[in-house]
């Protein structure tokens, strides 16, 4: 198993959802009436489709990508819902906003034996934190390191 050291390799993905309100009609033809809109959730290639009102998607992205899982609202049932073909994507109706967690799995994962030779998986990001309009005496302490 070699590693290509000083190779950065991209793949653009877009990743997000599209829903709409359901009309009258098809929410009474729904076992649950109350929820009021059909949304789904992908995973594209960020290469689009031209002759397509679909966002993105021209590409397969199942040469790389194994698995999407999309991590629903606990008020779905089975919320983990996994995805091994392309389309990567889950379309459901409800009612309410929230947040999805989208896991992709890649074919190549080593061993548990080799990782455990390979050391700790580092993961951060950078971010700030912005004090707006601080008070004077905060700002002294910020400003006196
Ligand atoms: C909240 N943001 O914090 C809301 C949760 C949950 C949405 C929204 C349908 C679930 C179902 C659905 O739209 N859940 O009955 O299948 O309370």
């Amino acid at each position: 198993r070699v590693r290509v050291r000083g190779v950065d390799i991209h793949r653009p993905i877009i990743y997000g959802n599209t829903a709409v309100v359901l009309s009258q009609k098809e929410r009474e033809a729904l076992p649950t009436p109350d929820h009021t809109h059909r949304w789904t959730v992908a995973v594209r290639s960020a290469a689009s489709a031209p002759d397509s009102d679909i966002v993105g998607g021209a590409d397969d992205l199942s040469y790389f990508i194994k698995r999407v899982t999309f991590k629903l609202h606990d008020t779905y049932p089975n919320p983990n819902r996994n995805v091994d073909k392309p389309p990567f994507e889950v379309s459901e109706t409800g009612w309410g906003e929230f947040e999805i967690t989208i896991r992709i799995t890649f074919p190549e994962i080593p061993p548990l034996e080799e990782a455990a030779k390979m050391g700790p998986v580092h993961s951060w990001q950078y971010d700030e934190i912005v004090f707006r309009d601080p008070f004077q005496s905060f700002l002294n302490i910020l400003t006196a390191h």
